[in-house]
């Protein structure tokens, strides 16, 4: 089926935040954000801007009636400033106006006096100096201290990624509007309609029950939206709140880029043991995650990253440490994979830097070393393992044997071109990691002419979810997708939501329509069995009719509704799901976080030309597990957008802060996101059909996430192909793998330069 949206979006009719038709009297606002990264605030001169014609008011925290508090996990982060600034850019003043323009203005007008504190950008410095948004955690199996001693091979380095701008088409942003009573209704921008109510209830001081948050879509989120939509929301409804308007605040492209916060970079340790046959005995990795100025989601990304430290592989003795570093930057956040693909990067660059230095390729130590079922992770839990299969599968299917030998006989024909391969296999864990948010809600209503609507927590963000939850609906019913519509996500119908997040919204929104629409027909089937005067036990909904004993009647589903509602049978239903079976206990960071893991092998092959650093990816070729996928053009779509997204990170967007914390790719003609002449010029993706049972809706396994960590086969496949026209180069474990990094390590003689020597040891 295709995605709901097609026909509105190519029609340019789909309504986003910014398309909402204005109420009369709309204001509009514009934040002041903080010049300095770290400082005193001395003194706010207001007046010059306030004495602007067109400007209504300035808020500051003095006019906060609740709590100046808006963190998520830790309550460490104010709504706007009070005596002191963290990062360049930290929300001190919001500035309203009877226009957007006359709000801009105003901002520039505003002067501040901060005395300069020290300034640190660097995670590790942050975690010298014990700047910590919270305790370290260290995952443990095993026991490593003793493995070294039996590894044949021993191997330590640094591996570092950078940040990641979320680049959604659509920023930040958000509409309010006073309704009676001191009722606010909120249109957000948001992938957390319920965080956004729960900390303007805080801030204002009134309950949640009088704001209504209602979204009807974004253009995009990738988890930069998942917290980070809050603030904006709540700076309209401070103004809305005070002032009785309606208030707009809709973010500039490059005030988006310099206010919000990315995906964390992290810098990493690792140190990795093998057995003489390749097994990897012991690895141990210490992870200085970025958090910038606010734990934000740091804390939970942090934990993804431990989660997944070794990846797709069996590890018997692992010790992972994980350091979330306070630093000067704006607040770092989730993003797609959520510190898992960070925690991969790790392995995937020790993997590498024992494949060198053994002379052999990475996929002999990756294969030797896969899941299989039973095994056990670093968290107690143990695999149901898809890993060989997908690799096997990927493996014969797309003749790899064969493309390595294309690929042996071009670089032996080309001096100036090379080509470069690289397996990435992954294993991504579904479920949010903090188990109460995993839960759902849903509100199906069956009307009286057979058309149904559903509501339920899922938030539509361009990925699709909408369809599948039409889907569920449709299906349960068994009645064609027009007569289904998926209304508004709105805190109204559906209240204590998690965020659309951690790929798993259509997993526990899913279940919960599933269980309403079941519900509904539980009720129907005695209705239509009293009007055939059978029994209910034979009646079924089958493709609009119902059916009895197998056979096909005239009793239509518009019928069987009708008359359900004139002998006053309830015809809606609020059902709720938790994902069953799941729990965590972090005080020995043992448990079954995960209702199931996501498996899947990826290929990657690119042509580097070795004059310029530049460099084209031919193919992508992969096999994913799917469970059974329940709509293969939303699913493809996800992995596609997720491998290019991957892609971009590991090899092109580079995100730079300079010492003094001041963003320097702030616009897209100094960040540079995949285009479509980025894209690979083949995408393959094998839908593998996998048996084990899993707790996916419709079996259909989660597919947001997963797919972007197929991307770091291509810092692999490039440092592969870097090798093959330099062999004595060894490229930094740095990414994003930029073509000047690439031309650096083309014509370098020794390694590229490292935060920190890199020391290799080989037992005798
Ligand atoms: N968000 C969150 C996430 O709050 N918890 C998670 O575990 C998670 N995982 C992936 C993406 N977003
Ligand atoms: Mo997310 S990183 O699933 O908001």
């Amino acid at each position: 089926m295709k995605n709901i949206d097609s026909y509105t979006h190519v029609r340019g009719e789909s309504i986003y935040l910014d398309d909402i038709p204005l109420q009369q009297g709309t204001l509009f606002g514009a934040a002041f954000g903080s010049p300095h990264a770290h400082g005193k605030i001395l003194h706010l001169d207001l007046s010059a801007a306030e004495k602007m014609e067109g400007v209504v008011r300035i808020f500051t925290h003095k006019d906060i009636p609740g709590r100046n508090q808006i963190g998520g996990i830790v309550p460490d982060e104010p709504l706007l400033a009070e005596d002191e600034v963290h990062f360049v850019g930290m929300p001190v003043a919001f500035v309203v106006a009877t226009s957007a323009d006359i709000a801009y203005a105003a901002t520039k007008k505003i002067k501040i006096d901060i005395d300069p504190l020290h300034i640190i950008t660097d995670p590790r410095e942050a975690r010298e100096k014990n700047e910590l948004i919270v305790p370290p955690r260290t995952f443990r199996l095993g026991d490593v201290d003793s493995a070294w001693a039996q590894s044949e091979y021993i191997f330590e380095g640094i591996a570092e990624t950078n940040g990641q701008e979320h680049l959604y088409i659509e920023t930040q942003g958000a509409y309010t509007i006073p309704l009676e009573n001191n009722f606010i209704k909120i249109y957000s921008s948001t992938q957390g309609p319920t965080a956004v109510q729960r900390h303007m209830a805080v801030v204002l001081g009134i309950p949640m029950h009088q704001l209504e948050v209602d979204v009807t879509r974004l253009g995009g989120g990738f988890g930069g939206k998942e917290d980070q939509a809050t603030l904006w929301a709540i700076l309209c409804a401070l103004a809305t709140f005070h002032l009785k308007k309606p208030v707009k605040y809709s973010l500039h492209r490059m005030e988006d880029m310099m206010m919000t916060g990315k995906r964390n970079p992290y810098s990493s340790d690792f140190k990795i043991g093998l057995s003489k046959d390749l097994k990897i005995l012991a690895y141990e990795a210490t992870f200085h995650q970025n958090a910038g100025a606010t734990a934000d989601l740091s804390p939970a990304v942090l934990e993804r990253t431990l989660f997944h430290c070794t990846n797709s592989y069996f590890v018997p003795n692992v010790k992972a440490t994980a350091y979330s570093c306070r630093t000067n930057l704006p607040s770092n956040t989730a993003f797609r994979g959520f510190g898992g693909p960070q925690g991969m990067f790790v392995i995937e660059s020790a993997i590498a830097k024992a494949a060198d230095h053994l002379g052999i390729p990475a996929s002999e130590i990756q294969q030797k070393n896969l899941l299989r079922n039973g095994d056990e992770f670093p968290y107690g839990q143990k695999a149901e393992s898809e890993a060989n299969e997908c690799w096997q599968e990927a493996v014969e299917m797309y003749e790899v044997e064969k493309l390595k030998a294309e690929i042996e006989k071009f670089n032996s024909e080309n001096k100036l071109s090379k080509k470069g391969l690289a397996f990435m296999p992954i294993c991504f864990g579904i479920s949010f990691t903090k188990i109460l948010m995993n839960q759902a809600r849903a509100l199906v209503h069956v009307y009286t002419d057979g058309s149904v609507g559903v509501s339920t927590g899922a938030v539509e963000m361009g990925q699709g979810v909408n369809t599948k939850m039409l889907q569920v609906a449709a299906t349960i019913f068994s009645i064609d997708p027009s007569k289904v519509k998926v209304h508004t996500t709105n805190t109204f119908r559906i209240s204590n939501t998690s965020p659309s997040a951690a790929s798993s919204t259509a997993d526990l929104n899913g279940k919960a329509v599933q269980i309403a629409c079941n519900t509904i027909v539980e009720r129907l089937k005695p209705v239509a069995a009293e009007i055939l005067k059978v029994s209910d036990s034979v009646i079924e909904l089958r493709d609009g009719f119902v059916w009895s004993d197998g056979t096909k009647t005239d009793l239509t589903w518009e019928q069987l509704v009708l008359s359900a509602y004139i002998k006053r049978i309830n015809l809606s239903e609020h059902a709720h799901y938790a994902t069953p079976g799941i729990g965590f206990d972090a005080s020995v960071e043992k448990g079954h976080p995960f209702a199931y893991h996501v498996y899947g092998t990826a290929i990657t092959t690119v042509t580097l030309d070795c004059l310029r650093g530049i460099y084209e990816f031919d193919a992508v070729k992969v096999v994913h597990d799917f469970g059974t996928t329940m709509n293969p053009i939303v699913d493809r779509g996800q992995m596609e957008g997720g491998i290019v997204q991957g892609i971009g990170w590991m090899t092109m967007e580079e995100i730079i802060y300079d010492k003094e914390g001041r963003l320097r790719s702030n616009a897209l003609s100094t960040y540079k996101v995949p285009d479509i002449y980025s894209v690979p010029k083949e995408i393959d993706i094998h839908f593998l059909e996998t048996k084990n049972d899993n707790l996916a809706i419709f079996r259909s396994k989660a597919v947001g996430e997963p797919p972007l960590m197929y991307g770091i086969g291509a810092f692999f496949a490039l440092r592969n192909a870097i090798k093959a026209f330099n062999p004595s180069a060894d490229p930094a474990f740095s990414a994003p793998m930029t073509p000047e990094k690439v031309l650096m390590s083309l014509y370098s003689k020794t390694a590229t330069p490292s935060p920190k020597p890199q020391l290799i040891k080989e037992h005798e």
